[in-house]
């Protein structure tokens, strides 16, 4: 069939192509718009990580194919004019008519609609996770121009794309007997990543390594046209990247020169029974105890965790308590998951066919088939590891029994210095401080203004939430000498609060807080009220940030009053959202806008904003620096901020609210 509808074409012109087309097509064509209208919902932002997604995808596409017995090669090259060429010996992606759009190529459906990048039924591996998993049509609508070839049935075909919409009809190239699979070219549109579309080499590479480690079957062909390496940069021009060692090898590679509790790295790979997957694992422990978790699900990166992650922690555990019990160290019972695995290195795989994730990000595995699968896998495995070398075993047992009794002294000593009045700190007065003493649990609202602050207080939870009002807009920090800084009572007051000292001095035991909240009007002031105090932690206390102590509220704009209900929404779209659903017979919603914080009651503040059960709660977050990925994020971070520190605080705010690896949807 597909010889007869794309028989060779001349056509090249964008307006003859489109002239061709007929009324039924344009339902296609417009699919793609709101993704160029609001592309940081589809790829997590408009920056140069959330541009690099867009290689992330095609590659993941690619992998599909290897992952699921299709492929076997793959070629990932950045080519002398900024473009990027991933291709491979998979099946081709099909170029016959779509059932659905008569007169139009499975392709171009494929290319030119949202959430078509399903495999028809077809596939035992789907990618679907991460920020990945949106589908070659996004790519395509924020590529300013792309190129896709197919060899399929021994013929070669090309289609030419800009900015999502078809250049040329799908021409039939050459005959390629001894060729097969797809190969797309792309070059992002500068109108959409902010000026930018210049992919940096060495990210590009590192993602092309991580999925050779990840997938024994297949091989990466490596290529960088010279001219785009800058001096110093070491990332290779050319590369074989194959790795029959798999995660194994990936382990050594993160884990560098580092000394290790453990003789031997505990790692294997198990398939599963019934063809139901297969798990992968390399974990070590690390005498500086500062470890890092990298799990999987199909080849893409699950930052979150999930239940692969649980299922994991748990075979592990159970498995070293028993051996412990059994080999008469009676303290192991007392050990947690956190005191074994906290601050291992591990690295975890899993292949699962229809994977299910979660959250804003999809960054989190949800599949509750995984725990036992990967459990399972692992546990006899891992109980031979440990009997099959004593020394191995003594060692890392008493690290653990170690950690745990480390663990309770700790506890102890902090509940104690916080209730004794001798160690008690210096607290501002403006503080309402919580009554319960040990940092566990507890909270602090920094509050936007006094009267805001007064609803805060009687809002709260008294024992586990602290209030701090603060007067107006705080000292920008980034502008400011060291002395002004120093004078400043509102910083001076938030430094005193939460009692760990600032830069060098930086002290995580005597944080008086588990959760640093910053709560402003839903507004222009409140976001740069934001702004400014991220930047103050980002530059006085980053290790608060890393350790993940830092959130933003997110008070409601909107109250709706509907059918005796009240809802609250956090923006214009949410307020639509509900008015469409509530606006039912002849009773007007009453809408009312909130035009700061202090205009809520406290239960209404309380129900909406504070209230652990209810709220929304964005973490703020730095990439992990243990890890190749996390120090060039984070490298990538500092100078983004450093170029737009000072001047333009909104800028910043919006963009690292947009960075989606910072934010995080908890609480919800
Ligand atoms: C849809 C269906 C099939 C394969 C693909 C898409 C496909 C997409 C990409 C993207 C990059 N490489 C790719 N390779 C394949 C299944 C085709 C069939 O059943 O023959």
């Amino acid at each position: 069939m597909a010889e007869d509808l794309f028989e060779p074409v001349e056509t090249s012109s964008a307006t003859m192509a489109k002239a061709e087309y007929s009324a039924r097509d344009i339902e296609v064509l417009e699919g793609l718009e709101p993704v160029r209208h609001r592309p940081g919902m589809y790829i997590g932002g408009t920056d140069i990580q959330a541009m690099h997604h867009l290689v992330a995808e095609i590659l993941d596409n690619s992998m599909d194919e290897a992952v699921a017995g299709y492929a076997n090669h793959i070629d990932v090259t950045m080519n002398a004019d900024g473009t990027v060429t991933i291709t491979d010996n998979g099946r081709g992606i099909p170029i016959d008519e779509h059932p659905k759009y008569p007169g139009t190529s499975a392709l171009e459906v494929i290319l030119t609609t949202l959430h078509s990048g399903g495999k028809f039924g077809g596939g035992a591996y789907k990618v679907s996770g991460g920020l990945h998993g949106v589908g070659l049509s996004v790519v395509n609508a924020l590529a300013e121009r792309l190129t896709v070839e197919v060899a399929r049935d021994k013929k070669l075909y090309r289609q030419e794309y800009a900015r999502g919409k078809p250049l040329t009809k799908l021409e039939f190239v050459a005959n390629c007997p001894n060729r097969r699979g797809t190969s797309i070219t792309f070059k992002p549109d500068a109108e959409i990543f902010e000026g930018n579309n210049t992919f940096i080499p060495n990210r590009i590479y590192r993602m092309a390594r991580s999925k050779a480690f990840l997938f024994k079957g297949v091989k990466i062909n490596w290529n960088c046209a010279p001219e785009l390496i800058a001096e110093g940069d070491t990332t290779p021009l050319s590369d074989e990247l194959n790795f029959p060692n798999g995660v194994a090898d990936f382990l050594n590679l993160q884990l560098g020169e580092r000394g290790t509790i453990n003789r031997t790295a505990f790692t294997g790979e198990q398939e599963m029974a019934n063809n139901e997957g297969r798990v992968e694992w390399a974990i070590t422990w690390p005498i500086d105890e500062n470890g890092f978790s990298y799990s999987y699900c199909n080849t893409v990166l699950t930052p979150a965790g999930g239940t692969h992650e649980t299922g994991f922690r748990s075979a592990l555990l159970r498995g070293l308590k028993e051996y412990g019990d059994m080999a008469g160290y009676k303290k192991i019972t007392n050990a947690t998951a956190e005191d074994f695995l906290s601050d291992a290195c591990l690295m975890l795989s899993v292949f699962i066919t229809d994977p299910q994730f979660q959250g804003q990000t999809k960054d989190k595995l949800t599949s509750t088939k995984a725990i036992k699968l990967v459990e399972t896998a692992v546990k006899d495995s891992f109980d031979h590891w440990l009997s099959s070398d004593v020394e191995n075993a003594k060692a890392l047992i008493e690290y653990v029994i170690d950690r745990a009794e480390a663990r309770k002294k700790k506890k102890e000593e902090k509940a104690q210095a916080r209730k004794s009045p001798t160690k008690r700190l210096r607290l501002p007065g403006k503080l309402a401080d919580c009554s319960q003493a040990a940092a566990e649990d507890t909270e602090i609202f920094i509050v936007e203004g006094d009267s805001a602050g007064g609803s805060a207080k009687q809002g709260r939870d008294r024992v586990t939430q602290a209030i701090l009002p603060l007067r107006g807009k705080i000292l920008n920090v980034a502008s400011a000498s060291v002395e002004r800084i120093g004078q400043n009572q509102e910083i001076k007051d938030m430094i005193e609060a939460l009692g760990c000292g600032v830069k060098d001095d930086y002290k995580e035991d005597n944080l008086r807080y588990e959760k640093i909240i910053i709560m402003t009007d839903a507004d222009v002031d409140g976001a740069h009220i934001t702004s400014l105090l991220m930047t103050f932690f980002y530059q006085h206390m980053p290790k608060l940030i890393e350790n993940g102590h830092l959130y933003i509220a997110t008070p409601p704009l909107y109250k709706i009053v509907a059918g005796g209900k009240n809802y609250y929404a956090l923006d214009d779209e949410e307020k639509d959202k509900i008015l469409a659903k509530v606006t039912k017979g002849n009773t007007k919603p009453d809408i009312s806008r909130f035009k700061g914080l202090g205009e809520m009651s406290p239960t209404q503040l309380k129900e909406t904003t504070m209230d652990k059960n209810n709220r929304i709660l964005l973490r703020v977050m730095i990439p992990n620096t243990s890890t190749d990925e996390g120090r060039a994020e984070d490298f990538e971070t500092r100078r983004q901020v450093e170029r737009l520190m000072g001047k333009d605080p909104e800028q910043r705010f919006k963009f690292i609210i947009e960075r989606a690896k910072f934010v995080d949807n908890l609480d919800i």
